[in-house]
């Protein structure tokens, strides 16, 4: 695909500044400033590939907890994650009520998830039916991990999305494990796009660490559905460089050679290696955009600690209200 220029800078700079976001809250987290972080390191190519391909704010998103690049690529600020992190008041997905990164976001059609994994599956084939019903040429894109496409809601949904030709890009984002546990345990098949056939959608595999690979291939799938031709599956193989979370020792189950072998496929280095292989930037310039977003992310944490706690009073709204508030 012939990209520009400017969608290329673009989409470089929201994985460089997702990478340094979240490399900043695993450092908050040793600091003992904020009690959990799960980390979108070495997704960031398949989540600003799939972000990029959507019409923002018109398609609608049901992500999962790694998406912090995909959020961030469509509107989501560093402040509102420090937010998150902190469970600090005014935090948007849930006025810091939530777990951190259970995403969600009014202006960019991104819908909460729950806890347990795969419940967005279904969601996104609700408001793919919905979408047809209506008869609108919107879309929803909805993330992931290999391993909770083991769920049942999992086939569900795609099942459902499948049978109905429902607008909706099922994007599986295959980092080699859930938790501890890899993509063998999980599934007979090679891939998770495997599934597809058993479903009656297309499925492919993608190299989920080359961002504008993702971004063609999702961009296919988005322009399928919207012109009523249904749903896809997309399987994204990159690899989880961190442990699943701040809570996770993850030298207890590999290696720290596979570690360093697979983070030859960083997105944020392949990304930055082509960025100069194109002329679209000089080291120099790729230094300055990195110091930058150091300096976003150090304002981030600076709001997010002077932000105050929500107030104690407002701990079950709007779990039990005594009237429906719209705002
Ligand atoms: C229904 C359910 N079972 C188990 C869990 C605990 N859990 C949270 S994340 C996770 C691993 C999911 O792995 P995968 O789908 O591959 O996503 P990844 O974390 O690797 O991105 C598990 C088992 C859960 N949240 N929900
Ligand atoms: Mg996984």
């Amino acid at each position: 695909m012939d990209l520009s220029s400017d969608l290329k800078k673009e989409m470089y700079w929201m994985m460089l500044l997702s990478r340094r976001l979240d490399e900043r809250a695993w450092v908050l987290h040793r600091q003992g400033k904020i009690a959990f972080h799960i980390s979108g390191i070495g997704h960031e190519a398949g989540q600003v590939g799939a972000a990029f391909a959507l019409r923002k704010g018109y398609d609608w998103v049901t992500p999962y907890y790694r998406d912090l690049a995909l959020m961030l690529s469509l509107g989501m600020t560093p402040r509102d994650f420090m937010l998150s992190l902190m469970g600090k008041s005014g935090e948007p997905s849930s006025g810091g009520r939530q777990m951190p990164s259970h995403f969600s976001m009014r202006s960019a059609n991104a819908v909460s998830h729950s806890a347990p994994v795969a419940t967005q599956t279904p969601h996104a084939a609700g408001i793919g039916l919905a979408i047809k019903m209506k008869k609108e040429d919107k879309v929803v894109l909805t993330t992931i991990g290999e391993g909770s496409t083991s769920q049942g809601e999992w086939y569900e949904g795609v099942n459902w999305a499948a049978i109905h030709r429902l607008p909706v890009v099922f994007l599986v984002q295959n980092n080699q494990y859930a938790i501890s546990v890899p993509p063998e345990l999980q599934m007979a098949v090679k891939s998770s796009a495997d599934k597809a056939c058993g479903l009656g959608l297309p499925g492919i595999t993608v190299d989920g660490t080359d961002v504008f690979t993702v971004y063609e291939a999702v961009y296919n799938a988005v322009e399928h559905a919207r012109k009523g031709n249904g749903p896809t599956l997309i399987e994204a193989r990159m690899y989880r460089i961190t442990p699943h979370s701040s809570d996770d020792d993850d030298r207890t189950y590999r290696t720290r050679e596979e570690v360093e072998d697979n983070k030859k496929r960083d997105p944020v280095t392949l990304a930055r290696d082509h960025m100069i292989q194109e002329n679209l930037y000089t080291e120099i310039e790729l230094n300055a955009l990195d110091a930058k977003a150091k300096e976003i992310v150090t304002d981030a944490v600076k709001y997010g600690e002077e932000m105050p706690f929500p107030a104690g009073e407002e701990a079950a709204y709007p779990v039990y209200i005594e009237e429906v508030r719209r705002d």
